[in-house]
């Protein structure tokens, strides 16, 4: 299987997120892409390439133009407003009863742009979110055109993306490269497309913007968000609007979830998935459930990651898999090269 890989994603290495009432030294950190990298290498997974620059278009067409100039400009006007060198984060939140405006201050533009204290933003994020964007795109339009029978192809994603909406950033994620995916699969003719996201966290932002939209299919197994991170969205009976009734599927699993009740789940995803016939599949890869993970509190053991791989070949499906989550950086590459063995092994 190719995998496409930026080594821009180094320029991008925030020192502390808000995690357990802590300034934590971040869990999503440089060292995890290149233990993913390294295991890709071991086993002979096939050819690395970097990615291509597909622009802003293709990241217009998922997010709005102020969130894009947002992010581009953020890190400037950070420096220029503070004078600090410390990486970019908010102070105050646009909730319940105060006005949604975008202050001339960075701090108020942070705070209208961001879900959390998990996305700090630094010299090199905007380079780092947009190369992770890219190794999507040239992923995507490997598996779109087949060369040399490409029947799937491995996004090594860093920034993830999965927890960023239309115009918000959080969750250690700036730009969604799933949904970015999925749209430009669509732009280049499939009819539906799947998301199939079982990284530990709900993928709000991916599930916001498809919820409207019968066009995309999103399912995801995660941590139930009445304990999980991000808490306010993910439940069971979200389940689309208007056109999207229907096509949006969750399914949210308790704190201890081991390998039987998750492969239930994702069994039954992989059924509405296949019934829901999609022309192409794109995969948050996410390995955040494996049960030494930091932060995470699923039981999923190694040998259980090839198995996911198998379940999602059987749907013979055009695939495109996107790193996302996973902290517990000695076991990364083996989890996540893991799904990807296993889907060529089955297929
Ligand atoms: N105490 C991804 O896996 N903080 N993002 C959780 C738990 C945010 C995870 C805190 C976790 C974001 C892509
Ligand atoms: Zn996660």
């Amino acid at each position: 299987m190719l995998t496409v890989y930026s080594e821009d994603h180094r320029g991008h290495a925030p020192k502390y997120e808000l995690t357990f009432g802590e300034f934590l030294p971040c869990f999503e950190k440089p060292s995890r892409a290149e233990m993913v990298l390294a295991r890709v290498k071991e086993v002979g997974l096939g050819e690395v390439i970097a990615p291509q620059d597909f622009g802003r278009a293709p990241l217009a067409r998922v997010h709005s133009e102020a969130f894009l100039d947002f992010l581009e400009a953020a890190w400037g006007l950070w420096t220029a407003e503070t004078g600090s060198a410390a990486d970019a984060l908010p102070e105050a939140f646009v909730t319940r009863g105060l006005r949604q405006v975008v202050p001339e201050s960075i701090y108020g533009k942070l705070g209208y742009y961001a879900i959390d204290c998990a996305a700090p933003i630094t010299a090199g994020t905007w380079a780092a979110a947009r190369a992770s964007a890219n190794a999507a795109l040239t992923a995507q339009r490997q598996v779109a055109e087949g060369a040399e029978s490409v029947g799937a192809a491995f996004a090594l994603c860093r920034p993830p993306g999965h927890h960023a909406s239309a115009d918000t950033i959080g969750g250690y994620c700036y730009l969604n490269n799933a949904a970015i995916t999925a749209q430009a699969f669509r732009d280049q003719g499939a009819k539906r497309v799947a998301i199939l996201d079982v990284d530990y966290h709900g993928g709000n932002g991916t599930q916001t913007i498809f919820y409207r939209r019968a066009d995309v299919l999103f399912a995801s197994l995660h941590g139930h968000p009445k304990t999980e991170y991000p808490y306010y969205l993910g439940y069971a009976e979200e389940t689309g609007e208007g056109e999207g009734e229907g096509a949006n599927l969750n399914y949210p699993l308790e704190q201890g979830t081991e390998w039987p009740a998750y492969e239930a789940a994702l069994d039954d995803a992989c059924a509405r998935i296949d019934a829901y016939g999609p022309d192409a599949l794109v995969i948050s890869l996410g390995v955040d459930t494996f049960k030494e993970d930091p932060i995470s509190k699923f039981k999923l053991e190694s040998e259980h990651y090839p198995r996911i791989g198998e379940k999602i070949a059987a749907l013979k499906r055009p695939t495109v898999f996107l790193m996302e989550g996973g902290y517990a950086v000695e076991e990364i590459g083996i989890n996540a090269v893991g799904v990807l063995t296993g889907f060529e092994g089955a297929g």
